[in-house]
């Protein structure tokens, strides 16, 4: 059985259960993969079996059945991309796929990143893991809000970021979108195209009910 370790409020694993989701999967049923919650809530991640298992303490992390570790979402989403349904979310043809790396790198390194690093230096929760500059917070939200207008020129004039077919790349923006109201970031006050993408994906992907979901288990 294949292992998945994850936190749902935490974006980069969000990226694994919606790209799933994208391929009609529910993460929760699959006969071969099994979730495992990881709460940061009681530090999981810095217990002595996860750090064992990978010594960066982040999720997600996917364990495959050959004893393979893959501690990094781009490694998973690839992975379960190829093996699991029919279409690619990473793109099927050559351009398609070089495209939509290069808008889901521009959305990852210059919005949520940036919107991680916000958190990272200002949130009490990751003083243990980060040597917080709190300066560093407001810096970096300006940073992420300054790319939104590429992503807004964009979409516009069209519903998804790359050849208007969904891809890998809305699944990056919708959740660095949906991570930056945690920063007081309004998704639906960043221009027209890109309210209107945060409202198209939130209705297909429920980022906010994922959330409440996980305060359950
Ligand atoms: N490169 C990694 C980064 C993973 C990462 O930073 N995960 C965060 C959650 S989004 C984490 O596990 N943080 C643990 C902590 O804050 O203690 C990936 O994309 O998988």
């Amino acid at each position: 059985m294949k292992k998945l370790y994850l936190t749902r409020t935490a974006p980069n694993p969000r990226k694994v259960v919606i790209l799933l989701a994208a391929k009609g999967i529910d993460v929760d049923n699959m006969d071969d993969l099994e979730v495992v919650d990881v709460d940061f809530a009681k530090r999981e991640q810095f217990s002595e079996s996860f750090t064992q298992m990978n010594p960066m303490q982040t999720v997600p992390v996917l364990t495959l059945e050959d004893g393979t570790v893959l501690n990094d979402s781009q490694a998973i989403c690839e992975y379960l991309d190829r093996v699991y349904g029919e279409r690619s979310v990473m793109g099927n043809d050559v351009v398609q796929r070089a495209k939509v790396c290069a808008m889901r790198r521009i959305a990852e390194l210059e919005v949520l990143y940036n919107f991680m690093l916000a958190f990272q230096h200002s949130h009490p929760s990751k003083a243990e893991r980060v040597d917080q500059v709190p300066d560093f917070a407001p810096k970096s939200i300006e940073r992420a809000i300054k790319a939104l207008p590429y992503f807004e020129n964009v979409l516009k004039d069209s519903q998804y970021l790359v050849n208007d077919q969904f891809s890998y790349a809305d699944i990056v923006l919708y959740i660095a979108l949906d991570f930056g109201r945690i920063l007081k970031v309004d998704p639906k006050a960043q221009g027209e195209g890109i309210a209107r993408f945060y409202t198209m994906m939130d209705d297909r992907f429920n980022l906010q009910k994922m959330s409440e979901d996980s305060h359950k288990v």
